[in-house]
């Protein structure tokens, strides 16, 4: 009896359900680095060499640990380049009379892994991802009976159920969000202290060189690369943020600096959501923080949000939204995505400073992805088909199980709300409120019309106009259409024509 364990790129975790459903010393473990994962969207070059190189020091830390892995590299030239392909190479090569797998992290490869046992002819178990602090099934019954699914709400039934940040039924602090008290605006001269980077060892060279023979065409830069590829590394940078970063974290969450790509950000998403960490391990350590007095509520609280809350609704929502959730259009949008989310050539700085992030690290904070990338798109009316794709691609944390829910519902409102009570839009004055970007920027962020104002006070009322029909009804909405309707008919048709001129410059 030979049981095939598959441990896919994003489940590095040595307690992965698939791993403890077998006996280390028959079974085989399967990992496979395949050119139709790398490529069915063309990932960055970095997210590609991050992922490869942390898959082969997994791979080396099994065998430590006493397991047989078979790991198959890009570059053998046996290598059907598919999971379907490799699957059914292992299952032959190994005489597997079982197969392990825990599920995926969307919906397409749970396709293909429920189809493994047909396509091997060997049995096969999908075994649930315990790796979330919430079940698909208990996300599906909280779900199932309401009409919108606020996250608060979700959120506070996880403080209940996981006891982090409370004392007794109450929780800590006196109440359960702080978010009021994340909005500060960065003084001058503030220090951002760096992330921890590690300089590539012999495997993480191989990888990068095999990255950029084979991949070097993709968006992004290769170098320099500093990313921890192994649990223990992970391990450090969590460490690193919680003593050096998360003090000010809930203070600057939503902030925006030019030449500064983290602030107070954790940059611990890549490694979450690969496995090398848990999140369960990194809510606890920011707890202990605060209880230890070692960081305010509105800093631990903030933090621990965004992973019990935020990370683990989004999880709930790809699941409960179904397969054809990246095809939803709510607002009916056709624009193709400006060249410059690929190059950063744009005056608009604001956008320069969130691509040029982006390149750099595969990586930016989620108000650049929110209220700068996304909210351009969804103003200017990209497919958000697109915009998803484009997501994908560029972040070294980006699954569908996490970027199309931020995507399609929270950024562009492709849903229609099944999210968010309204879309995330917003014009040149919240940029300026959040950031220093406009200081340095060729418009005028005061301005609506004419040639130096800046584009976003246009289209954000462009955009109002345009969906009048769609989003009129929505109570929240009401206050931006009085302001709307506040202008004279010559002002707004000035507005919409600047929308045109600026349109045809794209
Ligand atoms: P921090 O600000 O330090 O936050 C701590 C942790 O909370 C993160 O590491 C992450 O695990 C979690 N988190 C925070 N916000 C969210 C959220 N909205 N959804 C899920 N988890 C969250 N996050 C991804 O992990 N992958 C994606 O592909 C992704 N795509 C996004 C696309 C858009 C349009 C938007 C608006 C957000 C997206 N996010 C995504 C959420 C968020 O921007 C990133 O999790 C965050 O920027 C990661 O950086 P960090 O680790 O420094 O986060
Ligand atoms: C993102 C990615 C890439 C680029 N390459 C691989 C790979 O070669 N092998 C692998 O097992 N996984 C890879 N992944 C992650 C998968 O595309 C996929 O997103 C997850 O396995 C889904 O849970
Ligand atoms: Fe962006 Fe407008 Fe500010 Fe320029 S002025 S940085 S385009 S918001």
């Amino acid at each position: 009896m030979t049981d095939l364990v598959i441990v896919l790129g994003d489940q590095l975790s040595p307690g992965l359900s698939a791993l403890a459903a077998a006996d280390r010393a028959t079974a085989v473990v399967l990992m496979m680095e395949v050119h139709a994962e790398a490529t069915y969207v063309r990932h960055h070059q970095k997210k590609i060499a991050f992922l490869f190189s942390a898959m082969r020091h997994f791979a080396e830390a099994l065998r430590a640990d006493g397991w047989t892995v078979d790991y198959v590299r890009l570059d053998d030239p046996a290598n059907s380049q598919s999971f379907d392909g490799e699957v059914a190479r292992a299952a032959e090569r190994h005489g597997a009379t079982r197969i392990l797998t825990t599920e995926g992290g969307e919906w397409r490869v749970l396709e293909a892994q429920q189809g493994w046992a047909a396509l091997t002819g060997t049995p096969c178990e999908v075994l649930p991802d315990d790796r979330f602090l919430s079940s698909r099934d208990q996300f599906a019954d909280w779900a199932a009976p309401r009409k919108r699914l606020v996250m608060e709400d979700f959120y506070r039934l996880m403080r209940r159920q996981t006891g982090l940040l409370m004392n007794g039924a109450e929780p800590a602090g006196g109440a359960w969000n702080f978010d009021a008290e994340n909005r500060k605006t960065p003084p001058k001269g503030l220090r951002y202290p760096q992330v921890p980077g590690f300089a590539p060892d012999a495997i993480t060279a191989e990888v990068l060189d095999l990255v950029a023979g084979r991949f070097g065409n993709h968006f992004g830069d290769l170098l320099p690369f500093g990313h921890a590829v192994t649990r223990e590394q992970a391990l450090e940078c969590l460490a690193d943020f919680i003593e050096n970063r998360l003090a000010q974290f809930g203070d600057y969450q939503d902030a925006m600096v030019a030449g500064e790509d983290q602030l107070f950000h954790s940059q611990l998403s890549p490694y979450i959501n690969c496995g090398l960490l848990l999140p369960m391990e990194v809510c606890a350590a920011a707890e202990a923080a605060y209880r230890a007095g070692a960081v305010p509520i509105n800093a631990a609280e903030g933090f621990i949000r965004q992973i019990l809350g935020w990370r683990e609704y989004v999880r709930g929502i790809h699941w409960v939204a179904g397969p054809d959730y990246t095809a939803r259009n709510h607002l009916g949008a056709t624009r193709d995505l400006p060249e410059f989310y690929w190059t950063g050539e744009t005056d608009m700085r604001c956008l320069a400073q969130s691509v040029g992030a982006t390149r750099r690290h595969a990586h930016a904070h989620h108000i650049q992805r929110l209220m700068v990338l996304g909210n351009f798109a969804m103003l200017i009316g990209v497919d958000p088909h697109q915009v998803h794709k484009w997501f994908l691609c560029v972040y070294d944390d980006a699954y569908e199980w996490v970027e199309t829910p931020n995507v399609i519902g929270m950024s562009q409102f492709a849903d229609g709300g099944l999210m968010g009570s309204k879309p995330y839009a917003a014009g040149g004055a919240y940029i300026n409120r959040m950031s220093d970007y406009c200081k340095g920027c060729r418009y005028k962020v005061k301005l609506r019309t004419g040639p130096d104002a800046c584009p976003f006070n246009s289209l954000y009322w462009d955009f109002l106009a345009r969906h009048r029909d769609l989003l009129k009804g929505n109570q929240r909405m009401w206050r931006m259409y009085d302001g709307w309707d506040r202008f004279d008919a010559d002002e707004q048709t000035a507005i919409r024509a600047q929308v045109a001129g600026f349109l045809e410059t794209l």
